[in-house]
């Protein structure tokens, strides 16, 4: 599972993790999740050829059964080596939910990989309060938190939109609140540093240990303050594009 508040840059880590093991002979199976339907995360990594599975109108944390079903669809057809899955963006709390039951039923056949969070280095900084700007209401800063703090790796991304000075400082202030986290940067659009945290996680497991308490009025009082865009969109144009 590769987790991260909205736009953090999921889906794009998600094709390239998906593209990198399909080079290595592997199959891959795509799982999304948001609250909509008819999702553009599913029909972006369709596009870039993979079979791809979503769960619409909930998250994961409470559409365990989706998500059994999705992979069972995709086992019956493509039998992957390997599940990707896509939780929606402001979902938390991923590990008791999602994980640990997975590797309860599936422990035999599967290994559950560390939860990475990915994360969006400005929001972040903003968050942690490390730098000025626009921030959340305190319900959604509480989601976005609860988010890190499950976390077993946390992934800086769009390093390529900051300095090394701002980069040093949001590595700094995550480790000294959470110390034992593994903490990557990486660019998933532009590829930097993906090689070590796609490593990471491709060989390690989950770890055990007691899961995180989560006060589930405010998180739903928090997911309920995010708004959702749901639209189809044609696009038309008289001259050839990309
Ligand atoms: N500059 C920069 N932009 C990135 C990077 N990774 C992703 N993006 C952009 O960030 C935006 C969101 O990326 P997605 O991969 O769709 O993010 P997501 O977390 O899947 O978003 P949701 O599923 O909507 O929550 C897109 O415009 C991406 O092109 C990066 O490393 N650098
Ligand atoms: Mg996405």
């Amino acid at each position: 599972m590769i987790g991260g508040f909205l736009g953090a840059g999921k889906s794009t880590a998600v094709g390239r993790l998906a593209r990198r093991l399909h080079d290595q002979g592997l199959k891959v199976g795509l799982i999304t999740n948001d609250q909509g339907r008819g999702l553009v995360d599913t029909q972006k990594l369709r596009h870039l050829g993979f079979s791809v599975e979503e769960i619409a109108g909930g998250c994961f944390c409470c559409r365990f059964d989706s998500l059994r079903d999705a992979a069972e669809k995709l086992t019956a057809t493509e039998r992957p080596d390997i599940f990707l899955a896509e939780p929606v963006g402001s979902c938390t709390d991923l590990v008791a939910t999602v994980s640990y039951p997975l590797r309860r039923l599936y422990g035999d056949q599967f290994d559950v990989a560390p939860l990475t969070v990915l994360m969006d280095p400005v929001r972040a900084s903003r968050i942690l309060g490390l730098e000025e700007g626009r921030k959340f209401s305190p319900k959604v800063s509480y989601v976005y938190l609860k988010q890190l703090e499950e976390a077993h790796v946390l992934a800086i991304n769009k390093i390529d939109l900051i300095d090394a000075e701002r980069r040093a400082k949001l590595r700094e202030e995550l480790s000294r609140r959470w110390p034992e986290k593994e903490i990557f940067e990486v660019s998933a659009q532009e590829g930097d540093g993906l090689e070590d945290w796609f490593k990471y996680i491709e060989t390690r497991s989950i770890p055990s240990g007691p899961t995180m308490e989560v006060d589930y009025q405010v998180y739903a009082e928090g997911e309920a303050l995010l708004g959702w865009l749901n639209a189809t969109l044609r696009l038309d144009s008289t001259e050839e594009i990309d």
